[in-house]
């Protein structure tokens, strides 16, 4: 049983794929956001990422999942998952699993932005767990949260500290929008991945194979194929920093000499200087105090932590 809504078109991608490189390269620095490495290749690339020795976040969380499911199911009261930037794996399905095992009508929402993804994950969990009312959602969730759908109790799960790719003011607008389109003792849960030695974290986004830096170099790819654009990705560097003060990881892409890119879709150009760095990712890592009190100012109360034995990463259950 599935259903698919459609909030976003092809269309829609491709006109704020061109709002957002037409600022970002205009801005100073010049920026690009992390949505757009995501293309099949992209996609592919981040999935090897999970393997890297060095990634150690979604092993943690995973982790997490098999030792705390059942208990994270049980403290949230659950019928319902809605989750935000829509798995297919393995987390996914520990997490239904422990709802469904309560018994009782289970539903799940799965929603993204991709939607040949979706459909192909919604159907083959539709299959596997006869029963399951999937209703599949094709949305940003930063822009559609008003339209998912709302109905028993629901758990809404964004996981793999997709969160840390917000700065705190769009983290704040996010909450506070997610807020409201909740019902009082519906939960939230969160993976967060933790402060913790900056060494572990830059190696996490600077991996000794060069995959993140791959990763990083294909968001240019992207803007090549489809606004016509004549990046050379082997003009950029791969640069990974821990920002102390602001507590997160950045990502850029340095250019290794000055030249000038054409983008012919958006009948522009951009000069980058030799050692310009643009910024691609910001990756926030998190403290259970802070992470408590954003909660807290946009309505949730924090009300479960579980870590990995390591203490490397978080899951947290908030109720609304
Ligand atoms: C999918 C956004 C959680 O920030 O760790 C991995 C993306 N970037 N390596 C992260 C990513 C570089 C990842 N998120």
């Amino acid at each position: 049983m599935v259903r698919t809504d459609r909030h976003l078109t092809e269309d829609d991608l491709s006109k704020s794929l061109r709002r957002d490189v037409a600022e970002g390269l205009a801005a100073a620095p010049k920026t690009l956001p992390p949505k757009w490495f995501y293309d099949e290749r992209g996609s592919g690339l981040f999935e090897e990422i999970t393997r890297l020795p060095e990634y150690y976040p979604t092993r943690a969380e995973r982790a997490i999942l098999r030792a705390c499911s059942a208990g994270i199911a049980r403290a949230s009261g659950a019928d319902t998952l809605v989750e935000l930037g829509a798995g297919s794996g393995e987390k996914t399905r520990l997490l239904l699993e422990a709802l469904y095992e309560r018994g009782g009508p289970a539903g799940y929402v799965p929603v993204d932005v991709s939607g040949d993804f979706l459909e192909e994950a919604a159907a083959r969990i539709a299959a596997d767990h006869p029963g399951l009312r999937v209703h599949a959602v094709v949305a940003d969730f930063e822009r559609h949260l008003p339209l998912l759908p709302t109905g028993g109790r629901r758990m809404v799960a964004m996981l793999g500290s997709t969160i840390g790719n917000q700065t705190p003011e769009q983290r704040a607008a996010f909450l506070g929008d997610l807020r409201g389109t909740m019902e009082e003792g519906e939960t939230l849960l969160l993976g967060a991945d933790l402060v913790k030695d900056p060494a572990r974290l830059v190696a996490a986004y600077d991996d000794a194979q060069g995959v993140t830096a791959e990763f990083n170099r294909n968001v240019l790819r992207v803007i090549d194929r489809e606004l016509g654009a004549d990046f050379d990705p082997a003009l950029f560097e791969h640069v990974a920093v821990w920002d102390p003060d602001r507590e997160w990881i950045e990502m850029r892409l340095r250019a290794r000499t000055a030249h000038r890119v054409r983008v012919e879709a958006l009948d522009m150009e951009a000069d980058f200087a030799e050692g310009e760095e643009m910024r691609t990712e910001i990756s926030s890592k998190f403290r259970k105090e802070g992470i408590a009190s954003e909660l807290a100012q946009a309505g949730f109360t924090l009300e479960h932590w579980w870590t990995d034995p390591e203490g490397d990463f978080s899951l947290l259950l908030a109720r609304a």
